[in-house]
């Protein structure tokens, strides 16, 4: 049995509940095969036996006060998970699906996404089961409190620096900073994603969804293609999808639709930013309330879904971008996306296509960006923030997202060239797996075994 095999087979023998860790890790191994077979140095320095090994894992008790004064009880997680090129990195994720299982997917992917922005940040991830939907602002106050009333003893600017993830954006990072700074007596850039007054980044809060058009233009650009006029289906509705939908239309594409936990809306006149902004940004409200306010929109909740389908892929489109949640693409998502002519999907979400609807988007040979490539531009920003922080200066939005567009150009090229050293010019998954996997295997074998 091949060095790979053996050790997908020992992670599936010690973690058989954790399924989104073996999905992501199998994804990974599977196209790092040939690299490895080439280099007996990495099975000679077990460096996948100890990539699988988190560094350090923290779980803990998040205990706070709901506003009928009941004492509530939820899990907190962080994951260190890589330390060979920087301090841990990655987001915090408050969501009522999160386990270790889930914490660990996301963690083992951030270490080849921070690789490959070249910038120097180790991989992490952590969150909580917190369900911050239904809860007022004093109560998510209270939970970010005690959430880092924890957490603040294993980070700092030059150890571990959180961000956001789904259900923690600015006001959230907030909240943890004011309780972090209280803690330690200290203001560090331990966070990022921080209000643009106090230490935050401009283009940070564009940049996860920015960065995903950017890496679709990339890849349709070196096929003589562009976004221009064309037809585009966004899941999703928070950040990330946002933030796509915005930069979609400054390429004069034009995104139609757009999807919640409890729906989807087509809207064929085109999405309207304005109220889509309004609507989750300002009113925290479901999607329905936009199809109310917008007569174009067709709003159709997951109880009618068919068979359980995001009706999302069901609309014929030219480009792709799931920016949810992960397995919210499957491989019948897939084949009707390529049978209604999609030529394009760009991940702003991690992990969003099932291992079958990945592998059948690569078969295709159409532009497939992978999440830790095609959604990198977030934690790239993350980086430019700790930059500026640590060297005391501010930059302007048209620096930083002239560095992010050049990062994720950077990142395409990178993946593209890797992939065509193996002869599968095309086959970006393969590309960005082994360029972000080798810089990382380095600076290991390097740094000894530790
Ligand atoms: P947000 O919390 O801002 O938005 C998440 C969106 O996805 C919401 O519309 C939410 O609906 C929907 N959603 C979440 N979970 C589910 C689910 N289980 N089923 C259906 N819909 C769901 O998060 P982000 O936009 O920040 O994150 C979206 C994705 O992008 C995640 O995969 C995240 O890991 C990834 N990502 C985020 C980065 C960032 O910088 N924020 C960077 C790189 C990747 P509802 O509002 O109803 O809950
Ligand atoms: O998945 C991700 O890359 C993020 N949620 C962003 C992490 C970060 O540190 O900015």
């Amino acid at each position: 049995m091949g060095y790979v095999q053996r050790v997908i087979e020992e992670c599936e023998a010690k973690f058989p509940h954790q399924v989104y860790f073996l999905q992501a890790l199998k994804e990974i191994f599977e196209s790092l095969k040939p690299e490895i077979d080439r280099n007996p140095s990495y099975e000679k320095n077990a460096i996948l036996e100890r990539l699988v090994v988190p560094e350090r894992s923290i779980a803990f008790r998040v205990p706070w006060i709901d506003d009928e004064g009941r004492a509530r009880v939820n899990q907190g997680y962080r994951i260190e998970f890589n330390s060979a090129l920087g301090p841990y990195k990655g987001g915090l994720r408050f969501h009522p699906s999160v386990n270790e299982d889930v914490i660990k997917f996301l963690g083992f992917e951030q270490i080849l996404k921070n690789s490959l922005t070249t910038l120097n940040m180790g991989g992490g991830k952590g969150g909580s089961d917190f369900d911050p939907k239904g809860k007022s602002e004093n109560e998510i106050m209270r939970f970010c409190q005690s959430f880092m009333s924890e957490l603040y003893r294993h980070i700092g600017d030059r150890t571990d620096v959180p961000a956001g993830d789904i259900g923690v954006g600015g006001r959230e990072v907030g909240y943890m900073f004011g309780q972090y700074k209280r803690l330690s007596n200290r203001f560090d850039g331990v966070l990022t994603g921080k209000g643009l007054k106090w230490g935050g980044s401009l283009v940070r809060k564009e940049a996860t969804g920015y960065g995903s058009v950017y890496f679709a233009q990339a890849m349709l650009e070196a096929r003589g293609e562009s976004l221009e006029g064309k037809i585009c289906c966004v899941s999703g509705s928070g950040n990330v999808a946002i933030y796509t939908i915005e930069k979609l239309y400054a390429l004069g594409a034009k995104p139609v639709t757009a999807s919640d936990s409890r729906g989807m809306i087509y809207d064929a006149e085109g999405i309207d930013l304005a109220l889509l902004k309004e609507i989750k940004e300002n009113r925290r409200e479901s999607l329905q309330a936009y199809a109310q306010e917008k007569k174009s929109a067709i709003y159709t909740p997951v109880s009618e879904y068919p068979q359980g389908r995001n009706q999302v892929w069901s609309i014929p489109c030219f480009a792709a971008f799931p920016s949810a949640t992960q397995n919210e693409l499957n491989l019948a998502d897939a084949q009707e996306l390529l049978k209604n002519g999609c030529q394009c999907v760009s991940e702003g979400a991690n992990m969003p296509c099932t291992l079958e609807a990945t592998n059948l988007f690569v078969d295709s040979k159409i532009c497939y960006g992978p999440a830790k490539a095609a959604n990198a531009g977030g934690v790239a920003t993350s980086g430019l923030e700790m930059a500026q922080n640590a060297s005391m200066s501010i930059w302007s939005f048209e620096e930083v997202d002239a560095k992010l567009l050049k990062i994720m150009r950077g990142i395409f090229a990178h993946a593209q060239e890797t992939a065509k050293e193996f002869g599968q010019e095309q086959n970006l998954v393969l590309g960005a797996n082994i360029a972000g996997f080798r810089k990382v295997a380095m600076a290991m074998i390097e740094q000894g075994v530790v």
